[in-house]
């Protein structure tokens, strides 16, 4: 092999693993500057949330909450939301906001929340996926989110 093959191959090996790790890192920053995490990061949707109203979210409350969102949108009762229910007929959440729920009710965040690509979202991956945003808001580590971790994605809109 000639040396200027060789350069070609490392410098294409040396971009797959640019390409990889920045494709990680977008994911996340991506998800933190997403439609759906400015909708939820409303004071409106922390007072929702905030089952015992003491100004703190805890993973609990979280995971209580978007078993209950799982189970609206689940309109069959069969345990996982295929596309028909998750966006094919977008239906306001009755117990979130408008743009929560139209933030939340898209082909986009399906793909994202359909972490096998089996076309269907069990409520196991649905809450994996809820986990992950509660983890990004979660700055502090306590399980728990404050209002100041809460409230502090810039351009949140103040629109219900
Ligand atoms: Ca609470
Ligand atoms: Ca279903």
């Amino acid at each position: 092999m000639n040396i200027f093959l060789r350069s070609v191959m490392v410098s294409t090996l040396m971009a797959c693993g640019i390409t990889l790790t920045t494709a990680y890192a977008d994911d996340k920053a991506s998800l933190a500057s997403s439609d759906y995490a400015k909708w939820l990061r409303t004071p409106e949707m922390m007072h929702t949330i905030d089952a015992n109203k003491d100004g703190k979210i805890t993973k609990q409350e979280w995971v209580a909450y978007q078993t209950r969102v799982f189970k609206a949108l689940d309109k069959n009762g069969d345990g996982f939301l295929t596309p028909e229910e998750f966006y094919g007929d977008p239906q306001p959440i009755e117990f979130a906001t408008g743009g929560y729920s139209r933030s939340l009710e898209t082909k986009q965040m399906f793909g994202r929340i359909d972490a096998n690509g089996d076309g269907k979202v069990s409520l196991e991956e649905y809450i994996n996926f809820q986990n992950e945003v509660f983890d990004m808001m979660d700055t502090g580590k306590k399980q728990e989110v404050t209002a100041g971790e809460w409230i502090k994605a810039p351009g949140v809109p103040s629109d219900r």
